[in-house]
């Protein structure tokens, strides 16, 4: 629990250093972090029962001129995130711990359902249907790009 604090702390620290009117005119909050980086359509999809682990999907640009590697994730109310692929493993087809995705100028991914993921695990029950959440992509070398999240129930369109 006090670990949750620390890192809810941490990530809200990181976000007045874009706010001090010195930022180029067209980079926002939500895209100053990783040059180059766009993170679109980003939706949680909550399991039907609370607490099981959620499912975020989103869509990554990237066309910074420095190679990069997706690694790690965090997302604000839960526990942990870890990056999922669906992958052939003892004769099924199962989710997998993601390998680090190499990023390079003009990398598209799509992370989309029965494909990779962001695996939430131990969600908050105030994350709900209809509301939002941030999370915070970790690549080699620690940069961290944070992203709105849409949050979605079980039924709901992926
Ligand atoms: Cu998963």
């Amino acid at each position: 629990m006090k670990r949750t604090l620390v890192a809810l702390a941490l990530a809200g620290a990181t976000l007045p250093l874009v706010g001090c009117g010195e930022a180029p005119p067209e980079a926002s909050a939500a895209d100053a972090g990783i040059p180059g980086m766009k993170i679109s359509n980003a939706r949680m999809v909550l399991a039907p029962v609370a607490g099981n682990p959620a499912a975020i999907y989103f869509d990554l640009a990237y066309d910074g001129e420095r190679g990069l590697a997706l690694s790690r994730a965090e997302v604000k109310g839960a526990k942990s995130a870890t990056f999922h692929a669906y992958g052939e493993y003892d004769f099924k087809v199962q989710m997998m711990d993601m390998l680090p995705v190499p990023l390079k100028k003009g990398a598209r991914l799509e992370f989309k359902p029965g494909d990779q993921h962001l695996m939430v695990m131990e969600p908050d029950p105030a994350l709900k249907p209809g509301g939002s959440t941030e999370a915070t992509v970790i690549v080699s070398g620690g940069g961290k790009q944070t992203f709105p999240v849409e949050i979605r129930a079980a039924g709901d369109e992926r």
